[in-house]
């Protein structure tokens, strides 16, 4: 049996505090994977539960018919199972705020019928970085991006999620309804000005007067988001199942630890969020930058540098004594680049992280972050990496770091098998290494040095991902390609070594 409305609940578990069927949606949420799921959809919960409003979630899916095949056959429900990092113990919770979710592969009109209806008022989205087609250099839409050229081309039969929130907006203008909140939740730097001017851009292309409009009338708010979330696993789907002794092919699992920063402007409403734990402030950029810098740049030195030394989980690499050192180390660099924040000191905030990461309770594997490292390095640590540099502040981190995705790019490991490295400029990336290191094998042992430096040169050449200040400077592309050539030699440990004695020295 399913997890559905018809659900007797056992003890030990938490139901919706309000009838889910009772309310009707308001917000349109592209990309309902495993973190919306944990996140935002479960701070909408419990809003619902303490003020309710139709405040319900229509969910869509861009990439796929899974999500919304096992959460519409019930009904909307899934389970959130929680981890505590000190304990075994864990919470397992019903969530109701979702109330549908559309696959766009077979649903254009009824999504698009969504985000026209009056009843919403907020579209949000966590689609990942790649996900937009913009242009990060420019902010602008990426043109050679394929959906957002599709898009362009057939502005009335969007597939993108740009093309989706045009549309929306126009057939808002269209009938005299005033636009929605575009709500970005995805790990992006000012991530709502970035899909305001892409929106924008986009818009203008198709009218004049549909972008000056959106321009006055919309709120794109900022975001910081945050909770540790690994993707579903058959495992947990059986643990859920026998713990509610119905099956529940949606479900999630977390670490307890939450958080949502919100900049407060909303141009038609919002659910009394705050309630349910977010804060809201008048500029996210503080905390998104120490959230980029200090977790996700740590977690890609983590998924990288674990990666190649074998490690599957985030808490397998906290657990190796060589990687906690730099895990930690990095911590304080990254800190050291950010603004006194009035709420927060930044060195508590590196304790938690390395409780978060440690927590033996949560299986968050290495390959999963390490995906799309294109689109994260740059804010997570080509940014801090610069501002490093120029402040004379230590880039030894940074520089490993940088070495360990360029090395994970080749998509062989030690033992020569290969992995799929699931990146965006998967294309131009490869192509780097087949060019440097010869075709036959993608990895030569025993390159010499100046195979590494090439290597380096030719990735910091790909457009749109280093900074070209950065690239041109010879003391980062030194220390790259020390570790670089460690690492094509196969040598972690004496990388791992030089790096924490550098670091030690310095710090
Ligand atoms: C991770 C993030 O996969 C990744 O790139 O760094 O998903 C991270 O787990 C979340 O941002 C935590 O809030």
């Amino acid at each position: 049996m399913l997890l559905t409305t018809q659900y007797q609940i056992v003890p030990g578990i938490d139901a919706p505090a309000y009838t889910p069927k009772m309310h009707g949606t308001g917000i349109v949420h592209f990309g309902v994977g495993a973190f919306h799921r944990s996140h935002q959809a479960v701070y909408t919960d419990t809003a619902l539960a303490l003020h309710g409003g139709d405040w319900r979630i229509t969910g869509v899916s861009l990439q796929s018919t899974a999500i919304a095949d096992a959460i519409n056959q019930q009904d909307g429900l899934y389970t959130l199972l929680t981890r505590s990092p000190d304990d075994s113990s864990v919470t397992v919770r019903i969530i109701g705020s979702i109330k549908r979710v559309e696959a766009a592969s077979r649903s254009v009109v009824e999504i698009q019928a969504a985000l026209a209806s009056e009843n919403t008022k907020i579209v949000s989205m966590t689609v990942t970085e790649k996900a937009y087609g913009i242009d990060r250099s420019t902010g602008h839409i990426d043109k050679s991006n394929s959906v957002i050229a599709h898009d362009l081309s057939n502005p009335d039969d969007p597939r993108g999620v740009i093309g989706f929130i045009v549309k929306g907006l126009a057939l808002r203008k269209e009938n005299g309804l005033s636009p929605f909140t575009v709500l970005c939740c995805d790990n992006l730097p000012n991530n709502g000005q970035l899909i305001r001017s892409a929106v924008l851009d986009f818009a203008g292309q198709i009218s004049q007067s549909l972008a000056e409009w959106i321009a006055t009338e919309a709120a794109f708010p900022s975001t910081m988001v945050d909770r540790i979330t690994p993707a579903t696993t058959a495992e947990l789907i059986t643990e859920v199942g026998s713990r509610l002794l119905v099956q529940d092919n949606a479900c999630v699992e977390a670490e307890q630890f939450s958080q949502w920063v919100i900049e407060d402007n909303f141009c038609c409403g919002r659910p009394q969020w705050q309630d349910a734990g977010a804060i809201f402030v008048d500029d996210v950029t503080p905390y998104e930058k120490m959230k980029l810098r200090m977790l996700n740049g740590t977690h890609s030195l983590i998924a990288y540098l674990g990666f190649l030394c074998g490690h599957r989980f985030v808490r397998d690499v906290m657990a190796s004594p060589s990687l906690r050192l730099l895990v930690e180390s990095h911590i304080r660099c990254a800190a050291r680049t950010l603004p006194i924040l009035k709420n927060i000191d930044t060195a508590d905030y590196g304790q938690d992280l390395i409780q978060r990461f440690t927590n033996v309770n949560i299986a968050h594997e290495t390959y999963q972050i390490a995906m799309d490292g294109s689109q994260k390095m740059p804010q997570r640590i080509f940014e801090p990496a610069l501002e490093s540099l120029q402040l004379n502040l230590p880039i030894e981190s940074y520089a490993i770091t940088t070495a360990a995705w360029i090395r994970y790019c080749a998509g062989i490991d030690v033992e020569g098998k290969k992995y799929d490295i699931r990146d965006p400029a998967q294309a131009e990336l490869s192509a780097v290494f087949s060019r440097e290191t010869g075709a036959e094998r993608q990895l030569e042992p025993q390159l010499e040095p100046q195979r590494a430096e090439s290597v380096c040169k030719a990735v910091f050449s790909i457009p749109g991902i280093v900074p070209a200040e950065l690239a041109q400077s010879e003391w980062w592309l030194s220390r790259t390609s020390l570790y670089l050539d460690l690492m094509l030699n196969d040598d972690m440990q004496s990388a791992l070594t030089i790096v924490n004695r550098e670091l030690k020295t310095i710090d």
